[in-house]
């Protein structure tokens, strides 16, 4: 069998500064950090973090006045900031800094005066805390068809901005949907998804090109994870997202000459090696790395953990394959400075 690693795949800038700070916090504060959600969307990551002595919560309630409290990658609202300064906590905001660009994107446009539509997906953290952090009402669209059913008039000045993991094809759909609606539209076009689920979708529909299956190794709440699952799918290659290797069906695998694999932003790059590994128990693998763009993008940590040393970096970028040809950067890759 031959598996093929798409390029790039897995942790992102956001993910790794998300995943030190939580590092950099437990050795300056000590055990307990609070950490307010899943710092990212993957268990494995949040149980390593949880044998270091940080807790995690889901609301801020749970965290005792005072305590070092990490606001999670995704974003939180205005709501959420104010509840922590309230109950006196020390927050530490691990948002990314794409998710920060996209509340301030939406800030100016309600400033401006304009109906502001968030493009997302209902429920998700990003989508709660987008939402809270654009004063006024702001409209979730969720797909095409909610865009048919929005009830105001056609030449109301309306801004849209998006989630930053969606689908770059649906979301380029939903846009031209409200382009047709609006006749007073402004927005950033597809450029609030973020650089890394760009490239992983592009990589992932490279990779269908070869692959008769396609394993995507995420979470199952990760919105990026599951958009590359959706890729190889609509691409017609049976794809499937799975955690770790003792999710792997070997029916899935059977009469595959190629396995494709790739992994969303908040998957640590050992359980690809695991799902490799459960590949190898069925039979000899080979495995090469698809030639893709490299990644450059780092983000500042916060002011306080700037000068905070941590004892084993869990999050170590990624070195890619040497069959990875360079190519430039994009856009919103360059605000990592
Ligand atoms: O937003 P998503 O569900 O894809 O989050 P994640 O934790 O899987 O990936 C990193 C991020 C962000 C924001
Ligand atoms: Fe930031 Fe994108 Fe990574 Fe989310 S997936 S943490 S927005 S770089």
């Amino acid at each position: 069998m031959q598996v093929i690693l798409a390029q790039p795949r897995g942790f992102c800038a956001g993910v790794v500064r998300a995943i030190e700070i939580v590092d950099r916090a437990l050795v300056k504060h000590g055990a307990p950090v609070f950490v307010r959600h899943e710092i990212v969307h993957n268990k494995h990551v949040v149980e390593g973090l949880k044998e270091k002595g940080a807790r995690f919560v889901e609301e801020l309630d749970e965290v005792p006045t005072g305590a070092v409290t990490i606001f999670s990658a995704h974003g939180v609202s205005r709501a959420v900031v104010a509840d922590a300064s309230q109950r006196q906590l020390h927050a530490i905001d691990a948002t990314c800094p794409l998710v920060i660009k996209v509340h301030t994107q939406g800030r100016q446009y309600a400033a401006s005066g304009r109906t502001v539509i968030l493009i997302g997906h209902a429920g998700h953290p990003e989508v709660e805390g987008t939402m809270g952090q654009i004063p006024g009402k702001v409209i979730l669209v969720q797909n095409e068809a909610e865009v048919g059913k929005l009830e105001l008039p056609a030449d109301t000045p309306v801004a849209y901005v998006t989630q930053t993991t969606l689908s770059v094809d649906d979301t380029r759909n939903i846009i031209a949907a409200l382009g047709r609606r609006f006749s007073n539209l402004v927005g950033p076009d597809t450029r609030d998804i973020c650089y890394a689920t760009q490239n992983r979708q592009s990589a992932v529909r490279d990779l269908c090109k070869l692959a008769d299956v396609i394993l995507v190794i995420g979470a199952t709440n990760s919105s990026n994870s599951n958009r590359l699952r959706e890729i190889g799918t609509e691409s017609g290659v049976p794809s499937y997202l799975i955690a770790e290797g003792s999710e792997l069906d070997p029916a899935w695998v059977r009469n595959a000459n190629v396995v494709g694999i790739t992994a969303g932003a908040s998957a640590p790059e050992e359980m690809v090696e695991d799902v490799i590994a459960a590949l190898r128990r069925l039979g000899p693998v080979e495995v090469t790395t698809m030639a893709g763009r490299e990644e450059h993008a780092e983000f500042r940590l916060p002011a306080e953990l700037v000068d905070v040393k941590t004892r084993a970096p869990q999050a170590a970028p990624r070195k890619p394959g040497k069959e990875a040809a360079a190519a430039p950067v994009t856009a919103n890759e360059n605000i990592a400075g």
